[in-house]
C-alpha cells in the first residue's frame, strides 16, 4: 500500500490526472488508507508543486495539471472518505474570497463537512463581501466559513468581518477561515473566531462551536 501510495503522490506532482485516479481507486478498494493518510499524501503532492513554482521549476500551466490530478482523483475518493451522519449539524456557508480562485482545498472540506451533516451552501471562489453577507442572512447560517490561499486576500477577509458588523450580524455567525496563507497571527489580525489547516483540525472545530 505504501507504493500505491507513493506513487498516487507522484501522479499528482506529474500533473497525471488518469494514473491518480486509477491509484485512489486501487486504495479505496484495497480498503488500507485511512482518510487522513490518503490527504497527507494529497497535501504533500501539492507542497511539493507549490515549491516548484516557488523554485521555476513549475509554472501556473503544471500547477493547473497537477490541480486537475486530484479533482480527477477526488471523483473517486469522495464517495470512499468520509464517515456519513444523516442528522443535521448545523448550516454553514463556505466560500473562497475576492480575489482567490483556488478551490481544491475548499471542495475537500465542502465534502468533508457535507459527509458530516452540515448544510453545506457553496458560493464557489472569488466570493465578494455582498454574496457572503446575503447568503448567511438567506440561510440564516450558524457558521461562515472563508477559505483565502494567498496572502493578499487579507484585505478582502477583513472586509468581510467589517461588514458583518456593521450589518449587526457578527454576534450571529461564527466564522472560520483557513487556507495555505494561513497561520495563527494571521488568523488573530483578522479577527475570526477559529482557524484550521486541515480536514480534522476544520471537523474538529466546526463541531465544536455548533455543539454537533
Ligand atoms: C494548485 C495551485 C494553484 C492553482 C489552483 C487551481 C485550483 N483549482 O484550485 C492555480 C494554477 C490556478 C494557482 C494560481 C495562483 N497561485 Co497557487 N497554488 C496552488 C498550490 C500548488 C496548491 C494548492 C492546493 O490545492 N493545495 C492542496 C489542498 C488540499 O490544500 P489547501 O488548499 O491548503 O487546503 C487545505 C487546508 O488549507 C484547509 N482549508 C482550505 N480551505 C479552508 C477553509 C477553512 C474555513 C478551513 C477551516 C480550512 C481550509 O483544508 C484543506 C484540506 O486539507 C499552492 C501551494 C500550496 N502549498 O498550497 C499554490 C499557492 C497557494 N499559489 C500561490 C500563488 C502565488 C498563486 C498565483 C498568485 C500565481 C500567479 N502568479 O498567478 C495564482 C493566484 C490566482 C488567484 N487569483 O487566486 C502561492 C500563494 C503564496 C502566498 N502566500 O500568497 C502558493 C502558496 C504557491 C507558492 N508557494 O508560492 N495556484
Amino acid at each position: 500500500m505504501k507504493d500505491t501510495l507513493e506513487n498516487f503522490e507522484l501522479a499528482i506532482i506529474a500533473g497525471n490526472a488518469d494514473a491518480s485516479a486509477d491509484l485512489a481507486d486501487t486504495i479505496v478498494r484495497q480498503g488500507q488508507a485511512t482518510a487522513d493518510k490518503i490527504f497527507d499524501h494529497l497535501a504533500a503532492a501539492m507542497e511539493e508543486v507549490g515549491s516548484r513554482y516557488e523554485t521555476g521549476e513549475y509554472f501556473i500551466p503544471e500547477m493547473l495539471r497537477s490541480a486537475e490530478a486530484v479533482e480527477k482523483a477526488m471523483t473517486v475518493l469522495e464517495p470512499y472518505l468520509f464517515e456519513r451522519r444523516h442528522e443535521q449539524a448545523g448550516i454553514i456557508v463556505m466560500g473562497t474570497v475576492k480575489g482567490d480562485i483556488h478551490n481544491i482545498g475548499k471542495n475537500i472540506i465542502v465534502s468533508a463537512l457535507r459527509a458530516s451533516g452540515y448544510e453545506v451552501h457553496d458560493l464557489g471562489v472569488n466570493v465578494s463581501t455582498e454574496k457572503f453577507i446575503n447568503k448567511v442572512k438567506e440561510t440564516s447560517a450558524d457558521l461562515l466559513l472563508l477559505s483565502a490561499f494567498t496572502t493578499s486576500t487579507k484585505p478582502a477577509l477583513l472586509d468581510i468581518i467589517a461588514a458583518l458588523e456593521s450589518e449587526g450580524m457578527r454576534g450571529e455567525v461564527k466564522v472560520i477561515s483557513g487556507g495555505a496563507s494561513h497561520s495563527e497571527d494571521f488568523a488573530r489580525e483578522i479577527g475570526v473566531d477559529g482557524f484550521a489547516t486541515d480536514v480534522k483540525s476544520t471537523l474538529a472545530i466546526c463541531r465544536s462551536l455548533t455543539g454537533a
